[in-house]
């Protein structure tokens, strides 16, 4: 037997809970490995050498070493979900789609999502910061919707990975992107709804 995939995270939830909800959707072995940030565990030469910046997630599966969420889930969906979670390459426009939720997900969504923990220092700057998710949300809502209104899953082919990545970063501007919008309240139901998002608590 193969060993485990190591998948090192801070917590259940944090961007590591994108790589496990996939992982228990293709019943791939793994291993968490939570670190703890205050004990200085991500700071430690050994695990400096798997992630220098010291962030999570990473895996480690076998000689392949990943950081970056994305490119993690879009590695293991085609490792071990090909033509399944991971659309195969000669369906081109397929592919096509999936690589762009994918990248949407974190270079779109997150990027903008994430600036709500970072640029909140001073009442104004939250100010600043709210108007600017809000704003881009609708933007973010002129792609999602049109989708989302005509078939249960962001590719016409049925779940995947990168139903993965949107769930999972969704809810972090759940009152801009989710609350009073039905196509996207009716999707993220069916993903809360799913059993390996349960298990790892993704929507805890
Ligand atoms: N773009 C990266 C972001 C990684 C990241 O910033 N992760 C956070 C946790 S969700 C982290 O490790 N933060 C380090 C810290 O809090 O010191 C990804 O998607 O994996």
């Amino acid at each position: 037997m193969t060993k485990p995939i190591d998948l090192y995270a801070m917590a259940y939830q944090d961007r590591s809970d994108r790589v496990r909800w996939l992982l228990e959707e293709m019943n791939v072995p793994y291993t968490n490995h939570f670190l703890k940030k205050k004990d200085g565990e991500m700071n430690t030469p050994e695990y400096r050498k798997l992630n220098p910046m010291g962030r999570v997630p990473t895996i480690v599966d076998g000689d392949i070493v990943l950081h970056e969420s994305a490119a993690i889930c879009l590695y293991l969906a085609d490792r071990y979900s090909y033509g399944k979670l991971a659309p195969k390459m000669d369906d081109v426009k397929l592919r096509a789609e999936y690589t762009k939720w994918m990248v949407f997900s974190v270079g779109s969504l997150e990027a903008v999502i994430a600036r709500m923990f970072t640029h909140v220092n001073t009442p104004e700057e939250s100010a600043v910061t709210y108007k600017y998710v809000k704003e881009q949300s609708e933007f973010f809502k002129l792609v999602l919707n049109p989708v989302l209104e005509k078939q249960d899953y962001i590719l016409e082919s049925g779940f995947s990975a990168a139903d993965i990545m949107l769930a999972a970063v969704i809810p972090g501007a759940h009152d801009y992107l989710v609350k009073g919008n039905p196509p996207l309240e009716r999707y993220m139901e069916r993903m809360k709804a799913r059993p390996a998002a349960i298990k790892v608590k993704v929507f805890e």
